[in-house]
């Protein structure tokens, strides 16, 4: 499949061109998600960031987590966005109309929703690169995760308080945004059932007039409903137990949920180095062992594959997306489905496709119907999805399938674009081109 796009850097160069664009999306005060789509912070990409950053600029790296953590609600949620200045995209903060919210920020403008918890992962990721570098960084690394420590624990325990309503033990989001994977098939039916009233205030996409191919991104359909959730919760007030309670849209999402359990144990592992209170340690260790059977008690009884729940209308969504093999993130499945999941990855439905450029799992199953390899979390492939797996596999042991996803993803990457996503066949770069997380994977990776 080599060939089939002009540019192959080495790896020294690509390191090289990877620093770069984070130095350039430095804004002074945030690094943006990516300089024209999206000028702001991002939650879960600044967590990414982190980690890349780690490798150039320790200190960049921490004041990065600090920021995000300076904006956290006075209840513990760790917003989706924190806004700049720029008001180049949409929806910005008087739209989300937050600056109100009881639970809001004093110093700092956000959206009122959040994203995966990877946070703790980066912290500890951090922490094991400062310790190969310098006693500087090392010294630096260790205080700053002694400090925000408190911090990861009240929003871990804000996604259990607010965001774990009823019997499944899931994990919930009140938006796709939540999820991080915004459009993927996973929400199309609970999606199906929110009806923007006619109340919803007229709206300008600014994103599709920086993305040349608007295919590449949601349908304004989409949009409607997204921007419908933000008015629900807004006449809300975001009051959280309201929204939970209301809005049209609540399903548990079994991705975010197996992350948020493999979070709790690295948040466990880290307080008991650091001292934190026995107490708080016991709560992470219940919450892990919750998620991890709420991940495993998802599967489904022939693929194996996890699945989120619609917690509206009370039934299993079985979408198989990329987000079927959460329990290979966590753990806790019995081995006969792990066994399955892993022999599914790498089968030509997934990993072992044959026409795949890069061997890097994509969004969608290539042979799924309603597979789109160019649009959004609908087929391309995500560099930091498939960074999450190795990161997982190689805590799990499983080494040399660690080292296959991170040669997979050096070779997806390896044009030098940093891309937001990828066309899984030709490798084409999609969305937005020097994306930060992108960048920042690839530098972990390399070195
Ligand atoms: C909405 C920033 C973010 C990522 C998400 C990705 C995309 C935003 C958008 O960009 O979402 O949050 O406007 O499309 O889906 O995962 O954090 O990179």
């Amino acid at each position: 499949a080599g060939g089939r796009r002009p540019v192959r850097y080495a790896r020294p160069t690509l390191a090289a061109r990877a620093a770069r664009v984070l130095r350039d999306n430095d804004t002074g005060a945030v690094i943006t998600a990516a300089p024209r789509l999206y000028p702001h912070m991002w939650s879960w990409d600044a967590a990414f960031i982190s980690i890349g950053l780690a490798r150039l600029d320790l200190p960049r790296a921490v004041a990065e987590l600090e920021t995000l953590f300076k904006a956290q609600w006075r209840n513990g949620m760790v917003p989706h966005i924190v806004f700049t200045d720029d008001d180049a995209y949409f929806p910005g903060p008087d739209r989300w109309g937050t600056d109100n919210a009881v639970d809001g920020p004093r110093n700092a403008r956000t959206s009122g929703i959040c994203q995966p918890p990877v946070h703790a992962i980066a912290v500890q990721r951090m922490l094991e690169i400062a310790r190969t570098s310098s006693p500087q960084d090392r010294a630096d690394a260790e205080r700053f995760a002694r400090s925000i420590w408190p911090a990861l624990y009240s929003w871990h325990r804000w996604l259990v308080e607010y965001r774990t309503p009823g019997s499944s033990g899931l994990v919930a989001i009140v938006h796709g945004w939540e999820s991080g994977m915004d459009n993927s098939p996973r929400w199309d039916v609970p999606y199906a059932a929110v009806n923007p009233g006619e109340e919803l205030p007229p709206y300008v996409r600014k994103d599709v007039r920086i993305i040349g191919d608007p295919s590449e991104r949601p349908t304004d359909k989409e949009y409607d409903r997204y921007l419908w959730l933000i008015e629900e919760m807004r006449r809300a007030g975001y009051d959280q137990k309201e929204i939970v309670r209301s809005s049209s849209f609540l399903v548990g999402d079994v991705f975010i949920t197996a992350l948020f359990a493999v979070s709790c144990d690295v948040l466990i592992e880290l307080g008991t180095e650091f001292g934190q209170p026995a107490s708080q340690l016991a709560d992470l260790a219940e919450w892990a062992s919750r998620a991890r059977e709420a991940v495993a008690a998802s599967c489904h009884s022939v693929s194996g594959m996890a699945r989120d729940r619609d917690l509206r209308a009370n039934r299993w969504l079985d979408t198989q997306t990329i987000a079927g093999f959460s329990p290979l993130l966590c753990g806790g499945a019995p081995d006969e489905v792990q066994l399955r999941l892993l022999s599914l990855l790498d089968s030509d439905r997934w990993c072992g496709h044959p026409d795949l450029l890069a061997p890097v799992p994509p969004s969608v199953s290539p042979m799924r119907p309603g597979f789109n390899p160019r649009q959004y979390w609908r087929g391309p492939q995500w560099p930091v999805v498939n960074w999450l797996f190795g990161w997982a596999f190689e805590r799990r042991g499983w080494h040399e399938r660690a080292r296959k996803l991170r040669e997979a993803g050096l070779r997806l990457t390896d044009d030098g674009a940093f891309g937001e996503y990828y066309e899984p066949f030709t490798g084409e770069p999609l969305g937005s081109t020097d994306q930060s997380w992108t960048a920042a994977v690839v530098l972990d990776w390399l070195c």
